[in-house]
């Protein structure tokens, strides 16, 4: 029995950034001589990402560090564990594509990647256009200033498309569906203007910014990010019309693209769902794969495979996907999912971050005074970060007149004495763990990802600028987070954790906060970022690390500065291919395996600190990554 396709809807134009080799490009930008040497970036022993030199010359990313050098000796390595100059970069990337969208649909997925929804740009565009002359249309980026803009050719698609030839709406369309030829130009018409935006705001980046990047272009987020993975580096490539098809099947772009995607690369369908999916299909249990890094099984199951099986459809699969905590309408979400669907829309920019979360994570953390010493540390990030992230300067134009008292204070930031005022103060403060299990009998530990949390209201002191970070951060741990922990771990001994996150959360905007609105206050906390990062910026040496750096492994873990394990993006990817058991975000609700897309780095989760190299990954990531020590030199 043959289930109907969920129906798509096509009235959106979503363009998908992702910034090549990002953390090198960073690096890059700092010193661009290093843009023709093959240059790598580690964080513990794994290079986390190189430059295209140096995959020109065989590195690829998530390679040992030793074996990058058995590679290409003259590789230059740094160091990229201090993730403040990815997530400056990030920010500013981001901003910068923000200033192009009319709507503030814009959305941060990690560090590296950016959804604009720009249908409202679109639209505005495809009423002006002179349709006897489309070769020489003039986009407009301005709805008020119409000499903004920039010429392009709107009768074709720029850069690479899916399928890469288009056919005739007559051949791929109306003759097989009866689609309205009407509603296959139109669509045609708007994803080409699309491709023009997406050129120009690839062109502005790289000459504005200095990044370059891969870049899809579709009608939602999932079919966005996926097509653009079709041409990379530094190319762009747009899903063509035909996107549906009454038959569900030959005519339609969306199921030809999608159907050749294994089942776990699909964005939203998480490590546990794809194997319990895997499984059904197969009739059996997936076989892992140890020759995969993080490959997490060999079989190939595509999203074909499970689109056409006999009896598919939302029903099975919401049956199949049940579990506590699994949300009522998963099995129609994924189901959608496999047929192209992705209604979740793109976020609006946000003034500040719903949430603050900082964690480390630890080999062996089971003894009182030291969890108070990785609380200070903690603590002190979530202070710093706080700062950053939630505060803005009040400016001369007397800005911020109408604060209330305790909403401002001066501030030393770098040389300059800066007024100081939060937009948002987080009412909750949360402190999570994640206690390992006791051994087994045979004395094997069995893996958990379950965290247990207590919360308490933030205290009033940490908004104060009088004091100093450190001294905040003390006062933090004794008098909330040392109680908080005490309620968590009764017993002095007995317990080990592997995890310890504080969260910053139950975020209320100030009182002028939401009367001014987003903008002015995202303008204002760029603009101070630098001075407030200049007191803590940790600088990184540029230099390869000698080899002896490969013993310190082990203290490097757990003695991680917390400063440098600020909760960033941290996603892992296949070494060949890129999809949702790479990227998918490890934050709370991935474990639960909800379908919702994790799209602020600020919320995210590292994941475990592999006990051999120390690598930090995403803690589905961790059995696959360990089988790859097993292997043979
Ligand atoms: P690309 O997009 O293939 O040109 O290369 P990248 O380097 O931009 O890779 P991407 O987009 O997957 O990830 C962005 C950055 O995130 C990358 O520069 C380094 C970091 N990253 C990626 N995967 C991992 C991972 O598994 N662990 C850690 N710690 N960082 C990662
Ligand atoms: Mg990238």
């Amino acid at each position: 029995m043959q289930i109907t396709a969920p129906m798509r809807d096509d009235g959106r134009i979503i363009i998908h950034f992702d910034y090549d080799c990002f953390y090198a490009a960073v690096f890059e930008r700092e010193d661009p001589k290093l843009k023709s040497l093959p240059l790598a970036v580690q964080q513990k022993q794994i290079i986390v990402t190189c430059n295209y030199e140096a995959r020109r010359r065989g590195l690829y990313k998530l390679q040992l560090v030793r074996e990058a050098r058995k590679r290409c000796p003259d590789v230059i390595i740094v160091l990229g564990e201090d993730l403040t100059r990815f997530r400056n970069a990030s920010k500013d990337n981001y901003n910068f594509l923000r200033s192009y969208t009319w709507s503030n649909k814009v959305e941060r997925l990690g560090f590296d990647e950016v959804f604009m929804d720009v249908t409202d740009v679109i639209d505005y565009n495809v009423g002006l256009l002179n349709y006897n002359d489309l070769v020489t249309s003039f986009f407009h980026l301005d709805r008020n200033d119409p000499t903004i803009g920039f010429h392009c050719d709107a009768s074709r698609v720029f850069g690479r498309t899916f399928p890469k030839h288009l056919e005739s709406c007559e051949t791929a369309a109306v003759s097989i569906t009866n689609t309205s030829c009407n509603d296959f130009e139109d669509l045609l018409l708007r994803l080409r203007l699309g491709s023009h935006l997406a050129e120009h705001l690839r062109h502005q980046l790289e000459e504005q910014k200095g990044y370059t990047s891969t870049v899809g272009i579709s009608t939602n987020k999932l079919l966005s990010k996926l097509v653009g993975n079709v041409n990379k580096p530094k190319n762009q490539t747009t899903l063509l019309p035909p996107y549906s098809s009454p038959q569900g099947g030959a005519a339609s772009n969306v199921t030809n693209f999608i159907d050749d995607h294994d089942i776990g690369k699909i964005p939203g369908i998480g490590f546990k769902m794809a194997h319990k999916i895997r499984n059904y299909v197969l009739g059996r249990p997936a076989a892992f794969d140890a020759g995969l890094v993080y490959g997490p099984t060999k079989e190939n199951v595509k999203v074909r495979d499970v689109r056409t099986l006999d009896g598919m459809g939302p029903e099975l699969l919401g049956r199949l996907l049940a579990g506590p905590g699994v949300p009522k309408d998963l099995g129609e979400k994924v189901w959608g999912l496999i047929n192209g669907v992705d209604v979740t829309q793109v976020a609006k920019a946000k003034a500040v971050p719903q949430q603050i979360s900082i964690e480390d994570s630890y080999i062996k953390l089971d003894e009182v005074s030291q969890a108070k010493k990785e609380l200070g540390m903690l603590a002190r990030s979530l202070v710093k970060r706080m700062r950053m992230d939630l505060t803005s300067p009040i400016e001369d134009d007397n800005l911020g007149r109408d604060l209330e008292e305790d909403d401002e204070d001066q501030v030393q930031t770098g040389s300059a004495v800066t007024s100081l005022r939060w937009m948002a103060h987080p009412k909750t403060l949360r402190l999570s763990t994640r206690p390992r299990l006791a051994l087994n009998p045979d004395g094997t530990r069995s893996r958990t990802f379950n965290r247990i949390s207590k919360s308490t209201n933030m205290p009033t002191f940490v908004f104060g600028f009088t004091q100093g970070v450190d001294v905040i951060a003390d006062k933090m741990v004794e008098e909330t987070l040392l109680p908080l922990f005490h309620k968590l771990h009764p017993e002095k001994s007995g317990w080990n954790l592997s995890l310890v996150n504080l969260c910053a959360t139950n975020m209320s905007p100030t009182a002028s906060d939401a009367k001014d609105g987003a903008g002015r206050d995202i303008g204002r906390m760029f603009k101070k970022q630098d001075d407030m990062l200049r007191e803590w910026k940790v600088e990184d040496v540029d230099i390869a690390p000698s080899d002896e750096d490969e013993n310190d492994q082990q203290k490097g873990i757990n003695g991680l500065d917390a400063g440098k394990t600020v909760v960033g993006q941290e996603h892992t990817l296949a070494l060949t291919s890129v999809g949702s058991e790479d990227l998918l975000d490890f934050t709370q609700e991935t474990l639960q395996e909800d379908v919702a897309w994790d799209s602020d780095d600020d919320t995210q989760n590292l994941g475990e600190s592999c006990r051999i190299c120390g690598a930090v990954m995403p803690s589905y990531a961790m059995l696959a990554h360990e089988r790859f020590h097993d292997l043979p030199d």
